[in-house]
C-alpha cells in the first residue's frame, strides 16, 4: 500500500509494451530477507505499472532454467559463464552487477541483478527500474557499481511538534503533536525514495534537541523509533537520532553532563544498551554540542574530543557511531570586533584535536565555514585532519537559496565543492576524496545533508526541488557523475522522455543557481537576508547583530578582509596553494572576492567591471534570468500534467516578483552607499 503522495522519480508511468531482450514477466530470487522482499515488491510494482504485467515470482528450482530477471547475491550458485568469482572480488558490501545473460544452447535470456549482499541487490533492482523508466535500450547490459561513499546520510531537522526547522515543504512526515505519526505508508514511500538513490543512514530528528525530543532515547518513544527503524531496515537504511548532550541532567537528574564524570559515562553506557535492545542495528548519535546555545563539554572545561569519545565508548560495543558536528562558533560577537572571524571557528576548534578522537567518532563539517550561503569558500577543515574521520554536510533544504519558492538547482554547487582540490596531499586531493576515505584511510566517512522534504503532496514544496533531493543521493553514491547525467536521469523518470521537456527543464535547472546568485548577495559576501527566517533581502539585517555574519559595507567599500596580511588570517587555514590564491587580490577569483577581501566599490574585477557596476549588472540580469525561466516553462504547458505545471508556474511567478524586490533593494542600497551611478542609467530607486 502506497501513500497518496506524489511519486517523485519512482513514478513508473505506463509505457509501450515491453519488447526488450530479456523476460520481465518473471522474477527469480532465492535469497530471502526483508531487503530482498523490498526489491521484489518494488520490481513487481514498477514493472506492472509501466508495462501492465505483474511479474510472477519463480520457484527456486526454475530460476536457472527459465527466462527471468534473476536477483541473487554473489555467493549463490550462478551460471559459470557469469564469472561471479571475479564479481565477489570487485564488489564492496553494497555494490552490485547488472548483467544480461543469454545461453544459446538453452535459449535462456535473463537479466542478472547480483549484489554482494542483499543491500547491493536492492540497489541493483532500483538501478534496473531507473533504466526501464528512462526507456533505455537494455541489450548486453554489463554494469558494475560500487558506492564511492560509505556513509550516505540524511539529516532531518524535524521537531516532534511536527514543525521542521528550516523546512519549506510542510510538516514532518514522522512527528505530529509530540507523537509519532501513524501513517506508515508515507514513511515507507519515503524509505523507497531514499533507497532508490542509495541513502543508507537517516537521522530523524533535529540537531537542536528540545525538551520532548530529548526523550526519544527513553522507553516512552523507543518503541516508536524502533518501528520507523524497522521500515528503514527493509530498505537498507540505518536509523540515527540526534541527542541532547545534557541528557543525563534532563533525563536522570544527574547534576552534571561532564564527559569525564563516571556517573555520566556509566549512564550513557546503560542508555546505549537500552537503545540497542529496541533497535539492534541502531546507527548512532548525531550531536550538536556547544553550538548556538546547545549544551556541550565546554561547560565543564572539557574538549570536544572528551565529549564525543565518552559517547563513542558507550556505542562502541554495539557498533554504533558518534557523528559530532563542527558547527561550533562564537554566536555572541560584537560587530566592532574585526578580529573574531566566524569562518575561522571550526578549524580553530577542531584542527588541534586531530588524532584525539576514537575511531567511531566522525566529525560532521558543513561544506563552507559560514552557513550554506549561495556561495562561500569551502571549509578549510577538509583534508586538514588526517587522523580524524570526517563527513561532509550539505544543505538540500534551501534555507539561504530561495526556500523552495525560488528555483535553485544545487548539484552544480555541490559538484564544485566535491571537486575542490584541497592540496592536502598535493594536487589531486579533492574534497570528494576526503569524504570517500580515499585520501586518508578513515574508518568511517561519507556525505550527509539536511533534507528538504515534508508532508507536502510533492514532498519538497517546489516540484523541481525534488531534483536536488535526487541529485544529492546520486552524487553521494558517485561524486564523479556528470551534472548532465543526473539532470537527465531525474527529468526522464519524473516527466518522461519527451525531448522538449528534457531540453527545457535541464536548461532551467542548469541556469538556476547562477540566476539566483546574481540577484541576491554578490561576489561571495553572503547573508544580506532578513534575520531569523532568512528569506528575502535585508542588506543590514545581520550587520549589527551578534552572529558574526558581516559584510562591512560602508560608503567606501565592502567585503570581509580575511587575509593574513591585515585581516583575520583565515586564508592561512587552507593549504598553501589555496591560501596564496585567496590571499592575493590578483589571484582571488571574482566570485569569492568579497568573502576574502574588503575592496572599494571602484575595484576592477577580472571581468573588467568595477564591483559597483557588477552589482548593478548582475541584479538586472538576474531578474531577466527569471523571466527566461518562466518563458521556458510556459512552453511546456500541455506537455506536463496541469497539477505539476501550475504548481511550478506559481512558484516561478512568485520568484519573479521576489527577484525584483531583491534587485531593487540591493541596487538602491549600494547606489546610496557609493554614490556611483549605473553606467547604463537603468532605474534604481
Ligand atoms: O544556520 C543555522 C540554521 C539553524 C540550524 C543551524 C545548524 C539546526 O539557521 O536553523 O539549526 O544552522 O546547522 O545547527
Amino acid at each position: 500500500p502506497h501513500s497518496a503522495a506524489d511519486r517523485g522519480w519512482l513514478r513508473y508511468e505506463s509505457m509501450a509494451s515491453w519488447q526488450g531482450s530479456f523476460e520481465i514477466s518473471k522474477i527469480g530470487c532465492m535469497e530471502r530477507s526483508h531487503i530482498t522482499e523490498s526489491a521484489l515488491r518494488e520490481l513487481q510494482y514498477g514493472i506492472s505499472e509501466m508495462f501492465g504485467v505483474l511479474p510472477e515470482l519463480l520457484d527456486s528450482s526454475d530460476t536457472l532454467t527459465t527466462d527471468c530477471i534473476r536477483l541473487a547475491v554473489v555467493q549463490e550458485e550462478l551460471p559459470p559463464e557469469l564469472d561471479a568469482a571475479s564479481w565477489a572480488q570487485e564488489l564492496n558490501e553494497e555494490g552490485y552487477v547488472l548483467k544480461s545473460f543469454s545461453d544459446n544452447s538453452t535459449a535462456i535470456h535473463s537479466l542478472y541483478v547480483v549484489g554482494k549482499t542483499d543491500k547491493g541487490l536492492l540497489y541493483g533492482a532500483f538501478h534496473l527500474l531507473r533504466l526501464l523508466q528512462m526507456g533505455e535500450e537494455l541489450r548486453d547490459l554489463h554494469i558494475i557499481e560500487n558506492p564511492k561513499n560509505q556513509l550516505r546520510m540524511m539529516n532531518h531537522w524535524d521537531n516532534m511538534d511536527g514543525s521542521i526547522e528550516r523546512g519549506y515543504a510542510g510538516r514532518s512526515i514522522f512527528f505530529k503533536d509530540h507523537q509519532f505519526v501513524q501513517d506508515d505508508a508515507r514513511i515507507r514511500d519515503y524509505a523507497r525514495l531514499m533507497a532508490s538513490i542509495g541513502i543508507n543512514g537517516i537521522a530523524i530528528n533535529n540537531v537542536n534537541v528540545h525538551e520532548v525530543e530529548t526523550r526519544l532515547i527513553t522507553p516512552e518513544f523507543l518503541p516508536d523509533v524502533a518501528k520507523v527503524a524497522g521500515i528503514f531496515r527493509a530498505y537498507g537504511i540505518k536509523t540515527f537520532l540526534s541527542v541532547n548532550y545534557a541528557s543525563p541532567i534532563q533525563l536522570a537528574g544527574i547534576a552534571t553532563a561532564d564527559p569525564l564524570d563516571e556517573k555520566v559515562a556509566a549512564w550513557w553506557k546503560d542508555k546505549a544498551q537500552e537503545i540497542y535492545s529496541y533497535i539492534p542495528d541502531f546507527g548512532g548519535f548525531v550531536v550538536k554540542a556547544d553550538s548556538e546555545g546547545r549544551p556541550g563539554p565546554f561547560t565543564y572545561n572539557r574538549t570536544h574530543a572528551d565529549g564525543s569519545n565518552m559517547l563513542a565508548d558507550a556505542l562502541e560495543p554495539f557498533g554504533g557511531i558518534v557523528i559530532w558536528r563542527c558547527f561550533v562558533y562564537n554566536c555572541l560577537q560584537d560587530w566592532r570586533d574585526r578580529k573574531t572571524d566566524r569562518a575561522r571557528a571550526a578549524y580553530d576548534h577542531f584542527k588541534p584535536l586531530d588524532g584525539q578522537f576514537k575511531d567511531n567518532v566522525i566529525l560532521q563539517i558543513k561544506n563552507g565555514p559560514m552557513d550554506f550561503q549561495v556561495r562561500e569558500g569551502v571549509s578549510p577543515l577538509f583534508g586538514a585532519m588526517p587522523h580524524t574521520n570526517q563527513v561532509l554536510e550539505f544543505q538540500i533544504t534551501q534555507e539561504y537559496t530561495g526556500q523552495q519558492r525560488h528555483l535553485c538547482y544545487l548539484i552544480p554547487q555541490w559538484k564544485e565543492i566535491l571537486d575542490f582540490d584541497t592540496y592536502a596531499k598535493g594536487a589531486g586531493s579533492e574534497i570528494k576524496k576526503v569524504a570517500s576515505g580515499e585520501l586518508y584511510s578513515y574508518k568511517y566517512s561519507g556525505i550527509t545533508a539536511v533534507i528538504n522534504v515534508g508532508d507536502d503532496h510533492n514532498w519538497t514544496g517546489h516540484t523541481l526541488a525534488q531534483a536536488n533531493l535526487y541529485g544529492y543521493g546520486r552524487l553521494t553514491w558517485n561524486p564523479d557523475l556528470a551534472e548532465e547525467q543526473i539532470t537527465s536521469e531525474w527529468i526522464k523518470q519524473t516527466f518522461g522522455s519527451n525531448p522538449e521537456v528534457l531540453e527545457a527543464v535541464s536548461t532551467m535547472l542548469q541556469d538556476s543557481w547562477p540566476i539566483y546568485e546574481s540577484y541576491t548577495s554578490p561576489l561571495g559576501v553572503g547573508w544580506m537576508v532578513n534575520p531569523d527566517h532568512h528569506y528575502g533581502p535585508n542588506v543590514d539585517g545581520y550587520e549589527y547583530s551578534r552572529w558574526g555574519t558581516y559584510h562591512f559595507a560602508d560608503c567606501h567599500g565592502i567585503g570581509v578582509n580575511r587575509t593574513v596580511k591585515n585581516g583575520t588570517g583565515y586564508t592561512a587555514q587552507y593549504f598553501p596553494e589555496n591560501a596564496h590564491k585567496y590571499e592575493s587580490l590578483e589571484t582571488c577569483p571574482d566570485e569569492l572576492l568579497l568573502f576574502f577581501h574588503h575592496v572599494p566599490y571602484t575595484h576592477v574585477l577580472k571581468s573588467g567591471k568595477t564591483v559597483i557596476q557588477h552589482i548593478y549588472d548582475t541584479h538586472f540580469e538576474g531578474v531577466e534570468g527569471v523571466e527566461t525561466l518562466i518563458r521556458r516553462w510556459s512552453k511546456l504547458e500541455g506537455q506536463i500534467d496541469s497539477e505539476r505545471y501550475q504548481g511550478v508556474m506559481e512558484r516561478l511567478e512568485g520568484q519573479l516578483a521576489h527577484s525584483k524586490e531583491w534587485r531593487d533593494i540591493i541596487n538602491t542600497y549600494f547606489y546610496r552607499k557609493s554614490g556611483i551611478s549605473d553606467e547604463l542609467d537603468r532605474t534604481i530607486y
